[in-house]
Parts: structure tokens; sequence; C-alpha cells
């Protein structure tokens, strides 16, 4: 199908949204997607990173470019590696199929590749630009950049409230907040999750499954923050703990008999240090969650859990429903508890706030940016 691109930016718009299409499929690799078009901005081929261990954006690119690939312009959203990993460099593969110009949205952070590739095409009399759409594309990698810089994954924070800002009701009632359409989004974000953390009191008031249905790229494990290690071996979590991995954070305190009884079900216990009132700490957690190589975990509350990863600034993303509904009561429980600010920030602390309707509710989404 003939294509031609308006201008280097559309090619690139193009190459993001392929890119886009192996979330979930490839963490922890990075999405990344490659067009490859003539000097009159026809499209020749394109590709992207498809699932983890497969071949990169750029080769998928030239091997369906074949000979047209020759003297030609590729458009890409990371840096080309120039490393061997589980497939060879990509930078080799760009100048063997004679590329000669190279457009890259940003450069490769991870330490095995940090400018190296984009030294490499230099080196090979290719020219390079880096930079367009860098915005995007950063957004993009945000969770694959958190994880090899910060060591930690990527924070994405979802609950449903009222008009009123409630998550429950002032007797506890949460049920049917949000409705269908935005449940299936919680869905399909489960689906892309490597984890999906809620605390104990959640656990114990909603009793949730914590699976993508339907399932998604990937199965995301069910944790429970649970310094007493108070999970029922009756809920849904436990029984099901054999299909679909549980794990328990528990303080080094919890009972014995209890972090056995889990164990024996199948549940994995961590026991981490608490403090004074008896908290773990959500650095602490997500310590070991990025050892796992975990890239995206959503915590779907409830609000003290999500308050105390806001008092710590660990949420990077928020997926927030508000519904047509009102349950007033200055009881009725909050969505993020914690100490929180003492000031109402100045500006903005989301970048690119999408507002989407999802049935008869309103989606709120959007990253948080630091800078
Ligand atoms: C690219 N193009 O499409 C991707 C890149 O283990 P490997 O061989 O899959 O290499 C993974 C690393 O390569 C990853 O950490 C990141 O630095 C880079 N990902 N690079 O040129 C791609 N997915
Ligand atoms: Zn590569």
């Amino acid at each position: 199908m003939a294509h031609t691109f308006p201008n280097d930016e559309a090619a690139m718009r193009r190459a993001l949204e392929l890119a886009g299409r192996g979330l979930g499929y490839v963490e922890p690799n990075p999405p990344v997607g490659a067009v490859i078009v003539d000097k009159h901005r026809n499209l020749i081929a394109e590709g992207f990173h498809e699932r983890f261990g497969g071949p990169h954006a750029e080769v998928n690119a030239l091997v369906a470019a074949g000979d047209r690939a020759r003297g030609q312009t590729m458009f890409v959203t990371l840096e080309p590696c120039c490393h061997t990993g589980k497939t060879g460099p990509c930078s080799r593969a760009v100048i063997e199929a004679g590329i000669k110009r190279v457009v890259v949205a940003m450069r490769d952070p991870a330490p095995h590749v940090d400018g190296g590739g984009l030294s490499e095409l230099e080196a090979a009399g290719l020219e390079v630009v880096v930079g367009l759409c860098e915005r995007e594309a950063r957004e993009l990698t945000a969770p694959f950049v958190t994880l090899i810089s910060e060591k930690r994954p990527w924070v994405h924070a979802k609950w449903a409230m009222t008009l009123d800002g409630k998550i429950a009701s002032r007797t506890g009632h949460s049920q049917w907040i949000s409705g269908a359409e935005s449940r299936q989004v919680v869905h399909e974000l489960r689906g892309r999750m490597d984890a999906v953390i809620v605390g104990a009191g959640t656990a114990a008031a909603d009793d949730p499954q914590l699976t993508a249905r339907p399932p998604g790229p990937r199965t995301a494990t069910r944790i429970v923050i649970d310094s007493g290690a108070m999970l029922s071996l009756e809920s849904k979590l436990v029984a099901t703990a054999r299909e679909v991995p549980v794990l328990v954070f528990a303080g080094e305190k919890a009972g014995a008999e209890r972090v056995a009884a889990l164990q024996a079900a199948r549940v994995e216990v961590i026991q981490l240090p608490v403090d004074g009132a008896s908290h773990l700490d959500p650095a602490a957690v997500l310590e070991v969650l990025g050892r796992r190589q975990m890239t995206n975990v959503l915590i779907e509350g409830g609000g003290g859990l999500l308050g105390s990863f806001f008092d710590r600034d660990l949420i990077d993303e928020a997926h927030v429903f508000v519904a047509p509904k009102l349950v007033g009561g200055k009881d009725a429980i909050d969505p993020v508890g914690g100490e929180g600010l003492a000031t109402i920030p100045s500006k903005s602390q989301f970048r690119d706030f999408s507002i989407k309707q999802t049935g008869d509710d309103v989606y709120l989404h959007g990253q948080r940016s630091r800078d």
C-alpha cells in the first residue's frame, strides 16, 4: 500500500504508533518502532519489536525492505543498539543494509548502548539526527528508563471515585463505583502489568481476584502489602494461588504460623522491616520487584497504600475513573491517604493529561512530570 509521509514528524509518529503495539509483549525491553522511507518520504517498509527475545524493530523493518533499504532513511524511536544480546547489534544491520540517514527519537540510556549505537552509525558515514518527537518517545519508554536508571518498576495508580471524590461509602461499601466500560479498561491495563498490588485492607474488604479478564499479553503477579500476613486463607487470592502467583509482603515480625500457612497454600511471602506504624517501606517493596525485572506495576488501592506511595513520590502514572455518583459523608473513604502535601502545587503535576469518556464515567490519565 503506497503511502507518503508529509514530513519527518509524521514518519516518526508512525514509528511511535508501531512501537506502542509491543506494549505488554516486550518488557523488560523497551517498545521500539522503525519506518524506512525513500527521499520523497514514500513508505518502503516498517517494523517493531514484537516480543521479548525477538528481533528488534530495525531488523524487522530491514527484513521487510530487503534490497529496497539501500540509500534510504530510517526513522526509529530509540537509538539502535550496538551490543549482542539476544539478537545481533542493530547498528551493524542498519549499516550493512546500506541505510544512509537515521532519524532517532531518543538515545538509549541502557549502559550497553548509551550513545554507542549513534557513534557507530556516524563512524560508518551515515547521517544521524537525534531528538525528533523525543517527548513522545520518552513517554513510551518511561517504564524501561525507570527500571534501568532507578532499578524499580514504573508505578501506575488506579482508582475509581464518585463525583465527590470517594472510593467507598461511610460503611466501606465500594463495589460498583465505575461502570462496565471503565472496568474493561482496568482489565486491559492489568493484562500488560508485571504485578497488581493492593493493601491488606482492600484484600480483606473486597476479596478481589486481581486477574485480567480476558487475559492480556502477560500475567501479573498478584501482590498484597500485608505487614501482619493477615490475608485470609479463604480468600479468592489464596484459593487461586496455584494458578496465578500471589506474593505477600509481610513485616519481619509477622506471625510465623500465619506466614507458614500462606506458604503452605503456595503463596510466596517476603518479609521486610516495618516502621513505627507497622508500615512497610514502599521503596523497599519496589526494590525487590525491580530485581525481578518487573517493568510496570499497578496499585489498585486502597487509599492508605496509595497514600504511602504518594508520600514517597512513587506514583508515576495515574488512571482515575470518575463516576456520576454521589455518596457524601465526612467519614467516606478518600482515594489517596497518607500524610499528603502541605500546599497545593502551583503547576500541573501530570503531563499530557488525557480525558476520555468510558460509558457514563470519565477516565483521566497521565504520567507524572517531575521536571
Ligand atoms: C534496538 N531496537 O527494537 C530494541 C532495543 O536482549 P536483546 O538483544 O533483545 O537486547 C535488549 C536491549 O536492546 C534493551 O535493553 C535495549 O537497550 C535495547 N532495545 N534496541 O535497537 C529494539 N528493543
Ligand atoms: Zn537492536
